[in-house]
């Protein structure tokens, strides 16, 4: 399979979803990186639409228990209406930016799915499951609550209504090993696929992603990918914020990756977390854009298409 992309850049140099600052370098590492180029020498065509700014918004109430929750609820607006015209357009990549973005990317893409009358799929690739709602997060950071906003979760006081809410069936998580209980608690209680390290470890990463990836091309899905840099393990991917060990490989990640390109069906991605300040020589940067070349085509040898049985 060797479709050619629209491949759709946008910068979101959003880094108010924690305290930690850095992630707003983000963009700008993935295009010092190479992103363009290698999407390009791939055979697919480019466009940067440089990066996106929030609209001025209020300013934050002292004392509010949620950080920045005006900044964010501003970036939401700006980013789904972003994201709904990218779709249009072709593949749409945001390059984070924490994972707050998130919200209003999802929201967008859903949006455009709906648009189309065709269900939409996330896969989650993370060590954080991202469910607390307003109400049981513990940090007050917003990266930490896309999933629910997204599911519509009641509770996201002040943040544009989830006009099409994404069902629980239709999200998959895969690199799991940092859930907080409360998230725990509402997870099992929910739908949501959720596959930990070791699940990953007894039974491997292709066989939950072939599985989900059956039921999104059974469906007519679309398929929105969030990648988190700390799906990864630290010792690989350092530049991250939210550091757990026990993370997937880069071999691991790289065939998630493959098997992503194979089944033909990513139509959206995010990629959230990279925190450049905390880089390396930039080799979180540049596995990172390995990772999206594998997802859009790289590859050593072509796989036989029939099986020799
Ligand atoms: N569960 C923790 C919280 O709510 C940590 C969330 C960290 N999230 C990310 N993205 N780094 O996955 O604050
Ligand atoms: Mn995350
Ligand atoms: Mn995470
Ligand atoms: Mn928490």
């Amino acid at each position: 399979m060797n479709q050619s992309e629209h491949m759709v850049l946008l910068g979101v140099p959003m880094d108010c979803g924690k305290r930690r600052r850095g992630c707003l370098m983000g963009p700008d590492a993935y295009r010092t990186a190479g992103i363009a180029e290698a999407f390009a020498g791939l055979g697919h065509s480019v466009t940067d639409l440089g990066n996106l700014a929030p609209r001025a918004y209020p300013q934050e109430p002292a004392g509010d228990k949620i950080h920045a929750r005006n900044e964010v609820i501003s970036w939401v607006e700006t980013l789904s209406d972003a994201a709904e015209a990218a779709m249009a357009q072709g593949l749409p990549v945001f390059m984070g930016g924490d994972h707050a973005l998130a919200l209003g990317t999802v929201r967008g893409v859903a949006n455009y799915a709906k648009s189309q009358g065709r269900p939409l799929y996330v896969l989650w690739l993370d060590a954080h499951s991202d469910f607390h709602t307003l109400d049981s997060t513990e940090t007050g950071n917003l990266h930490g609550t896309p999933v629910a906003y997204v599911t519509g979760h009641a509770g996201f006081d002040g943040f544009p209504e989830v006009t099409a809410p994404v069902p629980a069936d239709n999200i998959c998580m895969i690199g799991l090993r940092s859930v907080d209980g409360a998230e725990r608690v509402a997870l099992e209680a929910s739908r949501i696929r959720r596959h930990d390290m070791r699940d990953i470890d007894e039974h491997g990463i292709a066989r939950p992603l072939q599985a989900f990836l059956q039921d999104v091309a059974a469906n007519n899905g679309m398929l929105h990918v969030s990648l988190d840099v700390d799906f990864l393990d630290p010792a690989v991917a350092p530049a991250v914020g939210t550091t757990v060990p026990g993370g997937a490989t880069v071999r691991e990640a790289h065939l998630v990756c493959e098997i992503l390109h194979d089944s033909g069906l990513l139509t959206s991605l995010d990629l959230v977390e990279l925190n450049p300040f905390l880089d390396e020589r930039g080799r979180t940067a540049s596995l990172m854009v390995d990772l999206c070349a594998s997802a859009l085509g790289r590859r050593v040898f072509d796989r036989p298409t029939r099986s020799f049985s």
